[in-house]
């Protein structure tokens, strides 16, 4: 099964790994330079070892492709994947007159009463960004994130390039190019314009036989946590591309710089490398979609996904 590429490197990291303290202070096992390839032919890689939540994954993917990097519109499809992100910076600003968040990830693992007081705030902060517009501007934007840098990289001369519509029209126009790449990493802004600098870093897309492929290169990879959403994510995005361009998906290529296991998910990983895969599912676009930059959350949906149980795991910030 496809799968086996993803249980092959949590093996491999376990096995092999290096252990490395991390920015977060969690401590991880590392290997450095992997690639996994999956056939999208043969199912969409949505994993089955552990519950992989799709919805949560399509209203990222559409986030981004909206060029939005406000987590408002997250929020509002009931996803808070990146909640922790713009929270840190609400706490750490003078604005935040609230109990201490200091460290809060970690605190809010290890001391039951500060876990309380820390959901409290985060539950005042989310419907906050909701309802108070002046402040989901100014908290709930995580800076210049995939959406930016995809619809509207902004160059020195301070115009924009939509990168994403620009390589739609490159594919339709000349599919042989080997220029076909969106760039999310730019060193003008890294490290201090953003929430998070860009794990996925750049992607490519190649067209042979009908077939459009894809190929994302992630400078650094949860294994546990985000790398099976982000081998989905960037599965249903070479569909939606190939639909744009009415193409077939072809494979999406994985390759991975730093590929961490966290030290606080090895039991969660075992426990995943004791289950058996069942097969892939399938992903349906509704056919009457226009257009994948209009594209809702009624037009994906997927089809005859089995799977074992979700693992929870606590997310390093
Ligand atoms: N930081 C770290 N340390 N790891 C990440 O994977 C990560 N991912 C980010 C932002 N920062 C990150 C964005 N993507 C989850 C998955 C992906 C993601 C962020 C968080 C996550 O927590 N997934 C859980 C459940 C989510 C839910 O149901 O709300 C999971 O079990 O998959
Ligand atoms: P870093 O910036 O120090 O590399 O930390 C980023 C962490 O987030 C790292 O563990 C990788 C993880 N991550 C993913 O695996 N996938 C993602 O899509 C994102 C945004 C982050």
């Amino acid at each position: 099964s496809g799968e086996q590429a993803y249980l092959d490197l949590c093996k491999t990291v376990l096995e092999k790994g290096n252990k490395k303290q991390d920015r977060t202070n969690t401590g991880t096992l590392s290997v450095f330079g992997h690639q996994m390839r999956f056939d999208l032919k043969e199912g969409f890689p949505l994993l089955t070892t552990k519950r992989v939540p799709f919805r949560l994954i399509a209203s990222e993917l559409l986030w981004f492709i909206k060029g939005d990097t406000n987590i408002r519109y997250l929020l509002e499809h009931n996803n808070n994947i990146w909640n922790e992100w713009a929270f840190k910076t609400w706490v750490e600003s003078d604005d935040y007159q609230g109990p201490d968040m200091k460290d809060f990830g970690h605190r809010s693992q290890q001391d039951e009463q500060f876990r309380s007081i820390y959901q409290q705030q985060m539950e005042t902060f989310k419907q906050r960004i909701l309802s108070d517009d002046a402040f989901a501007a100014k908290y709930g934007d995580l800076g210049s994130v995939y959406g930016r840098q995809w619809r509207a990289w902004t160059t020195s001369r301070g115009e924009t390039i939509d990168q994403l519509m620009q390589v739609v029209e490159a594919i339709k126009t000349n599919p042989d190019s080997r220029r076909h790449i969106v760039t999310a990493w730019n060193p003008e802004d890294v490290p201090g314009n953003m929430a998070l600098p860009p794990c996925h870093t750049m992607f490519q897309f190649y067209v042979a036989d009908g077939k459009l492929s894809c190929q994302l290169y992630q400078r650094s990879g949860d294994i546990f946590l985000g790398v099976p959403f982000n081998i989905a994510s960037y599965a249903l995005l070479t569909h939606l591309i190939a639909f744009e361009c009415g193409l077939e998906a072809g494979e999406f290529i994985h390759t991975l710089g730093d590929a961490h296991i966290y030290s606080n998910h090895l039991e969660q990983v075992n426990t995943q490398l004791e289950r058996t895969p069942y097969r892939f599912p399938e992903l349906e676009i509704n056919p009457k979609a226009d257009s994948i930059f209009t594209i809702e959350m009624e037009d994906l949906h997927i089809k005859n996904y089995e799977s074992h149980p979700p693992i929870k795991a606590p997310v390093a910030v």
